[in-house]
């Protein structure tokens, strides 16, 4: 005998048809997922008939499960397809929400600045220009001949230390300075030479007042040994200076570099505290701002040039930066702060 009567039969037709329209005209997920726990949930409808199973005589307890599962999978799949219809409706308007008109005009939108690194570099390229000077570029990764060896710093020099340099497996090095741009110019060209090399260069050294990446400007002169003189430097850099930093006092120290000899470095009266002494140059009314000097007889030697004299200096562009625009802490100039950059419209 059939467990269901007709009447028993048609009765659950109805509920199930009652449910499945419920499904197909759920709104959102929400109201999906309640008629999902009102149906299969714990205490569901068609869960707590399937409980009644256990009290089904055995011999009709395969057509009561038969039925029951028909049900469930209908139920199930409605569910599944109308999830499915209600994500994509979801998805469709999420993505019209977040449509981007990028011909929109933005009244908000405002011009960006160059940032103080690289104005300063363009400022000192330009006068540099303007005297004539060539602008040279090299490799950011270089070899130790042209960072070191060419340059009279010899195998063994303290400067040429691994606590300095970046070195990479293959012997190649980042290099430390731009002086490798002379040595490469000097190499390819014949004198005289009248240039300057801008750009990034490298060292192990990380503190309040050093950053692993920097930006220098070298320049060189190179002629006949008759037209080069401390002089002739020492004037050039006298401009540059009052150029640069306005009505300041400079004095030259005498200094060593490998490269150069003699060897000076340039102080500028202190732009702060007008030569009175401050926090910024250690109460010495002097800041240091260059190195220079007559090229060393043996970086001639290593590019092959003969019966020349001339003469170098090089400047870091970040201390520059910071004493043309009043910035006190380096790492400012490298955070892409736009409250900082926002300053150098
Ligand atoms: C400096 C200071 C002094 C320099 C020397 C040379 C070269 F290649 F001609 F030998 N280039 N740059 C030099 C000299 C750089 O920077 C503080």
């Amino acid at each position: 005998m059939a467990i269901l009567t007709e009447q028993e039969y048609y009765k659950w037709r109805n509920i199930l048809k009652e449910w499945l329209d419920k499904i197909q005209n759920a709104t959102s997920l929400e109201v999906l997922e309640n008629l999902r726990v009102e149906t299969l949930g714990k205490k569901g409808i068609l869960t707590l008939e399937f409980a009644k199973l256990k009290d089904i005589p055995n011999e009709q307890k395969k057509e009561f499960a038969q039925n029951l599962n028909e049900q469930k999978t209908a139920i199930t799949s409605a569910i599944d397809a109308q999830k499915e219809q209600l994500e994509k409706v979801a998805l469709n308007s999420q993505l019209q929400a977040d449509k981007i008109d990028v011909t929109m005009f933005n009244n908000e939108s405002s011009i960006g600045a160059v940032h103080p690194v690289m104005r300063t570099m363009d400022a000192i390229i330009s006068y540099f220009q303007n005297l004539n000077f060539s602008i040279e570029e090299g490799p950011l990764v270089e070899d130790d001949f042209h960072n070191f060896e060419a340059l009279n710093l010899p195998k063994y020099h303290p400067a040429r230390d691994m606590q300095d340099t970046f070195y990479n497996k293959d012997f190649t090095l980042l290099r430390t300075h731009t002086s490798p741009v002379q040595i490469r110019t000097m190499l390819s060209t014949k004198p005289p030479i009248r240039m300057i090399a801008p750009g990034t260069v490298f060292r192990r050294d990380f503190d309040l007042t050093h950053t692993p990446m920097f930006n220098q400007i070298e320049g060189l002169v190179v002629d006949s040994a008759d037209k080069i003189s401390f002089a002739n430097l020492k004037h050039v850099l006298e401009e540059f200076l009052h150029h640069t930093f306005g009505n300041v006092n400079v004095r030259f120290r005498p200094s060593f570099f490998p490269f150069t000899e003699p060897s000076a470095e340039v102080d500028i009266s202190c732009v702060f505290c007008k030569g009175s002494g401050c926090r910024v140059c250690s109460q010495t009314g002097w800041l240091e701002v260059l190195g220079c000097g007559i090229v060393d007889e043996n970086v001639f030697k290593a590019v092959g040039y003969e019966n020349v004299s001339g003469y170098a200096f090089g400047l870091g562009v970040e201390r520059f930066a910071m004493l043309i625009h009043n910035i006190s802490d380096l790492r400012s100039l490298f955070e892409s702060d736009l409250r900082l950059l926002g300053q150098f419209k």
